[in-house]
């Protein structure tokens, strides 16, 4: 039942920034006025465990685990596990750490009892005291390959075996055309009471786009009728993190903010650009200035209210068109 005049946010994240976001918009939003939706583009099997690496960065973050500097794994860990594992010749490329390899575990159990992500997400969180719906953007897998010119890579090696070195090509999504956007996803589409999206400050080729291309979600974001934005992941013409800019440049794209504005063209009302690119965006009407470089808890906070007082804007105004 919805009670009247309330509003739902759904936001759009992945790796490491994306989650600060999310951590800020869970701090300014109760957990029924928000969504989170996780890209999935990075998920694989590893050692026969089921790795979620932006679903466990984002429920890591909100459950106040995260390892701060790394943005990826716990912050209170031990590595036992993996040490040994090396000493007896097993893949240490990927570091898992004890805490870890644990969430692991009882999400294979799970999934092998039968329930979907979403259900193992819901499981995983309320035991780790997150109120937040983080739901993954399909229960189905879709796995982002990496076209470099030393081949076609799964992300894991792309990005971590070979420290995102290779040139990209082209980034392409397996699975991502059978896949189904995830119940919990669907529903805050067709909430009546929401209110606006929120594209998190994520990577557009290995986060954002993996998530758009699920069948449906990219139309439902064009038809939105409330305001969708967005928070550029390139400021002054760097990724805060990871190889945006890098594998920009490489598919021959400006590493620059205002270029988001482009990317997401076809479906998002305005972007939010950091102050260093005031100038770059000074006549770009799509594009809105703010504080995005996220240090502290408290500038999570502050962005995500950032985002609600715009979307909140952009919903007053007259309604878009000629
Ligand atoms: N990233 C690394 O650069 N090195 C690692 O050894 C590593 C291990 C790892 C283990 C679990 C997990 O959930 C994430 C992990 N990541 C690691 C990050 C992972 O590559 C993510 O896909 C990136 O953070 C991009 O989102």
């Amino acid at each position: 039942v919805s009670v009247s005049g309330s509003r739902r946010y759904l936001a759009l994240c992945g790796g490491v920034g994306g989650a600060k976001l999310a951590q800020g918009l869970a701090q300014v939003l109760a957990p029924e006025e928000l969504t989170i939706a996780v890209n999935v583009g990075d998920d694989f099997t590893h050692l026969g465990l089921p790795i979620c690496p932006d679903l466990d960065t984002v429920l890591y973050t909100l459950a106040g685990l995260a390892h701060a500097e790394q943005g990826w794994g716990r912050g209170d860990e031990s590595w036992a596990v993996h040490a040994e594992l090396g000493r007896l010749g097993g893949p240490d490329w990927f570091a898992l750490g004890d805490r870890d390899i644990a969430l692991h575990l009882r999400r294979r159990q799970l999934l092998d009892e039968g329930l979907s992500l979403s259900a193992v997400m819901r499981e995983l969180a309320a035991r780790l005291g997150v109120a937040h719906a983080i739901v993954p953007i399909s229960d189905a897998p879709v796995r982002t390959c990496v076209v470099t010119d030393v081949g076609r890579l799964a992300f894991q090696d792309y990005f971590v075996a070979r420290r995102a070195e290779p040139v990209v090509r082209a980034v392409e999504f397996d699975g991502a055309a059978q896949a189904e956007l995830a119940p919990g996803v669907q529903a805050a589409l067709a909430d009546p009471d929401l209110a606006g999206v929120i594209l998190c400050p994520s990577n557009p080729y290995l986060s954002i786009a993996p998530m758009l291309a699920v069948p449906g979600l990219r139309p439902a974001l064009t038809a939105c009728e409330v305001p969708v934005i967005a928070v550029s992941p390139i400021v002054g013409g760097q990724a805060i993190k990871g190889p945006a800019a890098k594998i920009m440049r490489e598919l021959g794209v400006e590493p620059q903010a205002n270029v988001i504005a482009e990317l997401y063209r076809d479906f998002v009302d305005r972007v939010l650009v950091d102050t260093r690119d005031a100038a770059l965006v000074a006549k770009d009407a799509r594009c809105l200035v703010a504080p995005t470089v996220m240090r502290t808890a408290a500038d999570r906070q502050v962005l995500a209210a950032a985002c609600l007082s715009l979307i909140e804007q952009l919903s007053g105004c007259a309604p878009p068109g000629p």
